[in-house]
């Protein structure tokens, strides 16, 4: 499987990390959406990253589709998702947190790096902020909570995508996400760029 897309996006990064933490094989293939459009556009019409070329040439994306589809590729041990239940909810609900962190810190580069200065938008600006910061307070909540992970002893899909929303936004929006006011979220962010699969698959 070849996995298409820089590790500067948080989404990339998440499917890196995840393919990792299950023990799937693949080949990654650091493809830039703005760099290198027509190269990413021979493999991907749409070219977004993340994209995924499956063994049969299928090509996938968006992370969390991609992600659906490899959980069902390995023995349940493996799976990060859990199953059903109380547990599964609550990974929903983080997940949609950090994506929702990622999503708005995504609008937030692009307002600055992709837009003309004279169209940038300032109430847009604001308003993606505001939606940023109350995902992460939410997410500093849980892993103010977290024992030491956010849902138990082992990492898992739900802290995968939180330590990369996290580590994302401190990367590209760190003024505009002060790590002071997030002392849980930036301890569980440490915690977890120490294991091998995120060490291995660095941001920048
Ligand atoms: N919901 C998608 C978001 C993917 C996304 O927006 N990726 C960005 C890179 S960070 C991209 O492809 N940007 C190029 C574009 O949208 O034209 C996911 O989870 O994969």
């Amino acid at each position: 499987m070849q996995l298409i897309g820089m590790l500067d996006s948080p989404y990339v990064r998440r499917v890196a990390v995840s393919m990792k933490l299950m023990g799937i094989d693949f080949e990654h293939q650091s493809v830039s959406v703005f760099r290198d459009f027509d190269r990413f556009r021979e493999v991907n019409p749409v070219v977004k990253a993340p994209t995924l070329v499956c063994d049969d040439g299928t090509v996938l994306m968006d992370s969390t589709l991609i992600l659906d589809y490899l959980e069902g590729l390995v023995a349940p041990e493996r799976r990060l998702m859990p199953a059903a239940g109380k547990a599964r909810q609550e990974a929903l609900r983080l997940t949609g947190l950090a994506l929702a962190a990622c999503d708005k810190g995504v609008t937030l580069l692009y307002e600055r790096e992709r837009r003309p200065s004279e169209k940038f938008h300032e109430p847009w600006y604001e308003r993606s902020l505001g939606q940023a910061l109350a995902a992460y307070a939410a997410l500093e909540d849980a892993a103010g909570r977290a024992g030491p992970w956010l849902q138990g002893e082992g990492p898992n899909a739900a802290d995968v995508v939180t330590a990369v929303a996290w580590r994302f936004g401190q990367y590209y929006n760190a003024e505009l996400v002060p790590a002071w006011k997030f002392p849980a979220l930036a301890r569980f962010s440490a915690r977890a760029e120490e294991l091998p699969a995120f060490a291995s698959t660095p941001l920048d």
